[in-house]
């Protein structure tokens, strides 16, 4: 019984790589990666589709599992050339993700959080929701992040990506 609950429980929060998804309409869709990185670049929906997709699965207070497709944060990152695992030390450990979204709204990710030398845990950029592409309000990209309690940083409408580097948050 224990590790049944134990296996139901694993397969709920399982990180699996993903079968067909919905086409996306509209896949013009882009998000823009800048700032302190090597090169900025923009991803288009199709690029996304290309890449290594993962998936979590997500059950809220009323047990309702909800099932989120995307890429990780860290693989879209590492496209503009930022490093993780060995390459993220030293004055790159000041460096932060700024996630900007169609209606402002912006928040923090520490670059740790989305690196898999440092945590099993699994920052998306989602573009599907249940195998559909994510309705208008919340996509066609949102950031996914299991693991926070609360969910103020599950951004919708995400538009852009920005590597900050402490240095000048603090210039005044
Ligand atoms: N673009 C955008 N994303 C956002 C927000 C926002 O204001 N704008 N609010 C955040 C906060 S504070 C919460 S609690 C959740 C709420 O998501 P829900 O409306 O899907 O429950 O969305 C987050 N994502
Ligand atoms: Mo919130």
């Amino acid at each position: 019984m224990r590790i049944f609950a134990i296996a139901l429980f694993a397969s709920l929060l399982a990180l699996a790589q993903n079968p067909g998804l919905a086409p996306v309409r509209g896949s013009e869709a882009t998000i823009t990666i800048s700032g302190a990185v090597e090169k900025s670049v923009t991803i288009s929906m199709t690029d996304l589709s290309n890449m290594p997709h993962r998936s979590v699965s997500i059950r809220d207070r009323t047990g309702m599992v909800t099932k989120f497709d995307g890429v990780p944060l860290q693989s879209l990152l590492e496209l503009a050339g930022l490093h993780f695992g060995n390459g993220l030390k030293g004055d790159r450990l000041a460096a932060f993700l700024l996630v900007e979204a169609a209606d402002d709204y912006r928040v923090v990710i520490a670059l740790p959080e989305l690196d898999s030398s440092m945590t099993d845990d699994v920052v998306l950029l989602a573009s599907h929701r249940d195998g559909q592409p994510l309705s208008p309000s919340e996509g066609p990209f949102q950031i996914i992040v299991p693991q926070d309690k609360k969910r103020s940083r599950w951004v919708r409408q995400v538009k852009a990506l920005r590597v900050l580097h402490a240095d000048f948050a603090l210039e005044e």
